[in-house]
């Protein structure tokens, strides 16, 4: 290797190695470029189709309602049209059967009082419409933002899913959702591998420098 494609490889690992620290996560969306104010009965999610019902887009503050933070946007489960909507995710996952993947969400009560909220959510197959379903809640109204969720270990797996988190009830007010989270658990928790490729990278480069030197 010459001195000039080692520079050039180690241009390269350090534009990797910049790459977002957030290991492992293929998915994500904290709901806060969906729309610049609170929609009723929205329908307009980048990440997400509503099906069965509806939801509320809500921008914080509004309704007397905080996403977490107390900024940007996020979700009213119970939207206003007296069904609760499901949302499920525009992309579809590839998923490897035997390895483990995490899936978390936030989810608060309503806040605006009155009875306690529950939502499901799990994963959908796009090959056979098969549902995998799980329950987070009951949540007492005044609950305050938490997080729900868990890993998903496949066995079985395989093939292309779906995510989807759907409210309960038809109040017109529900849980409020926000920040959810996909992960691969195969790189979430290894070190960076650009780390060891520039380590390796150095040995390299001083072998180049002493045979110059020669
Ligand atoms: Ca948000
Ligand atoms: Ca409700």
């Amino acid at each position: 290797m010459s001195f000039k494609s080692v520079t050039a490889a180690a241009s390269l690992l350090a534009a990797l190695a910049a790459a977002p620290a957030q290991a492992g996560v293929i998915f994500s969306d904290n709901f806060d470029a969906d729309s610049a104010a609170s929609v009723l009965n929205f329908n307009g999610l980048i990440n997400w189709t509503v099906s069965g019902g509806t939801i509320d887009y809500i921008r914080s503050g509004g309704f007397g309602i905080s996403c977490v933070g107390g900024t940007g946007g996020c979700l009213d489960m119970d939207g206003s049209a007296g069904n609760a909507g499901r949302i499920t995710t525009r992309q579809v996952f590839d998923f490897d059967d035997g390895v483990e993947y995490t899936f978390e969400m936030m989810l608060s009560g309503n806040q605006r009082g009155g009875a306690s909220d529950t939502v499901t959510y799990g994963l959908i197959s796009v090959d056979t419409g098969f549902e995998s379903t799980l329950s987070a809640g009951p949540l007492a109204p005044n609950a305050p933002f938490a997080t729900f969720g868990g890993s998903l270990l496949g066995q079985n797996f395989a093939g292309n899913w779906r995510f989807f988190i759907e409210g309960a009830g038809g109040d017109n007010i529900g849980a409020i959702l926000d920040n959810v989270v996909l992960r691969d658990n195969r790189t979430a928790n290894v070190p960076e591998p650009a780390t060891l490729l520039l380590s390796g990278l150095a040995l390299l480069a001083a072998g180049a420098v002493r045979r110059r030197g020669r």
